[in-house]
C-alpha cells in the first residue's frame, strides 16, 4: 500500500514537469529585470534578454508583471532628433532567434506599479495564449 502511494505521487511529479516543460521549453530569459521606480511614481520599465530555443517562431502578444496592473510591449523610435516610445501589439522571437530590450530600445513599459516583490513574476503570453512564467530581479538604475 504504502509504495503504491509512493509511485503515484513519483508519477504525479513527473507528469507535472513534463507538463510544464512542454509549455515552457522554448523560450528562456536571461538578465530579466525590472527598473526601481523612482519613488512616488508608479511607472517604470523591464529589460531582458528572450531566447527563443524552439523550432518555431514566437509571437509574443502581452506581458504581465507580478504587482503591476499593465504591461505594455515598447520600442522607441527616433523622428527628427526626438525620440517617442511606440506600443508593439506583438512581439517575434523566430526559432532558435533572441530579442534584446534595453534602455533606449525595447523595453516592457509597466504601469500602475503598487508594491513591487524583490524577484516579480514576468508572465509573456504568445498568439495562442500559451503563457510562460519568469522571475525577474529589480535593480536600481542611476541616470
Ligand atoms: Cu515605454
Amino acid at each position: 500500500m504504502k509504495s503504491n502511494q509512493q509511485s503515484t505521487r513519483f508519477f504525479a511529479i513527473i507528469f507535472t514537469l513534463l507538463l510544464s516543460s512542454s509549455v515552457v521549453a522554448e523560450l528562456v530569459v536571461e538578465e530579466g529585470y525590472v527598473r526601481k521606480p523612482i519613488p512616488g511614481r508608479s511607472m517604470s520599465a523591464a529589460f531582458m534578454t528572450i531566447n527563443n530555443t524552439g523550432k518555431d517562431d514566437v509571437i509574443l502578444k502581452t506581458a504581465a508583471i507580478e504587482g503591476a496592473k499593465s504591461v505594455e510591449i515598447h520600442t522607441h523610435t527616433h523622428t527628427d532628433g526626438v525620440m517617442r516610445m511606440r506600443q508593439l501589439h506583438e512581439l517575434t522571437i523566430s526559432a532558435g532567434g533572441s530579442v534584446v530590450l534595453e534602455p533606449g530600445g525595447l523595453h516592457l513599459m509597466i504601469f500602475g506599479i503598487e508594491t513591487l516583490p524583490d524577484n516579480p513574476q514576468l508572465t509573456l503570453c504568445d498568439e495562442n495564449n500559451q503563457c510562460s512564467e519568469f522571475t525577474l530581479s529589480v535593480r536600481k538604475l542611476v541616470q
